[in-house]
């Protein structure tokens, strides 16, 4: 079985501290195939839709300036129950509880500029990837 899809993004700080080509490394050694890559700039109010789930929390305004401060690249990721896998490859939202060996571990700067995102549910996977890319950016 080819597997299921998840939806990641390397978030400005990694992007901006040079590391995007390093975490692709990880992600393709963890057995991950690239579905879909681009490189943008996220406005403000376009990181607001995607965040929206988070439009409650106490973060979000800081979260949307920090997600268009600087290009991110956004993918879309397969492999066999991707969602799952790829959240265990990226490790805990706060680096300082992240396993040793996670992406986050290894280059995220704080709770906030944490380095990658990775969707929390096949469902979200397929709203996120379809957020960023149209069937023919996918392979
Ligand atoms: P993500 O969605 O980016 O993969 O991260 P996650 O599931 O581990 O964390 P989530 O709760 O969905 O939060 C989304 C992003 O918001 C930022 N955040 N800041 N200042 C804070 O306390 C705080 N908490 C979360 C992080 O960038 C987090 O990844
Ligand atoms: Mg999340």
């Amino acid at each position: 079985m080819a597997g299921s899809i998840t939806f990641s993004m390397i978030k400005p700080d990694a992007y901006s501290a040079g590391n995007s080509g390093a975490i692709l490394k990880m992600i393709e050694e963890a057995g991950f195939t690239i579905k879909a890559m681009k490189l943008t700039k996220l406005t403000p109010e376009v990181a607001g839709k995607f965040y929206e789930v988070h439009k409650e929390r106490p973060f979000y305004g800081e979260l949307c300036a920090y997600m268009s401060s600087a290009p991110i690249i956004a993918l879309v990721l397969q492999k066999a129950n991707a969602v799952e896998e790829f959240r265990k490859l990226i490790g805990a939202t706060d680096p300082t509880k992240a396993a040793d060996g996670t992406i986050r571990k290894i280059f995220a700067k704080s709770i906030e500029a944490n380095a990658v995102h990775g969707s929390d549910s096949d469902e979200n996977a397929a709203i996120e990837a379809g957020f960023f890319f149209s069937q023919f950016e996918r392979v």
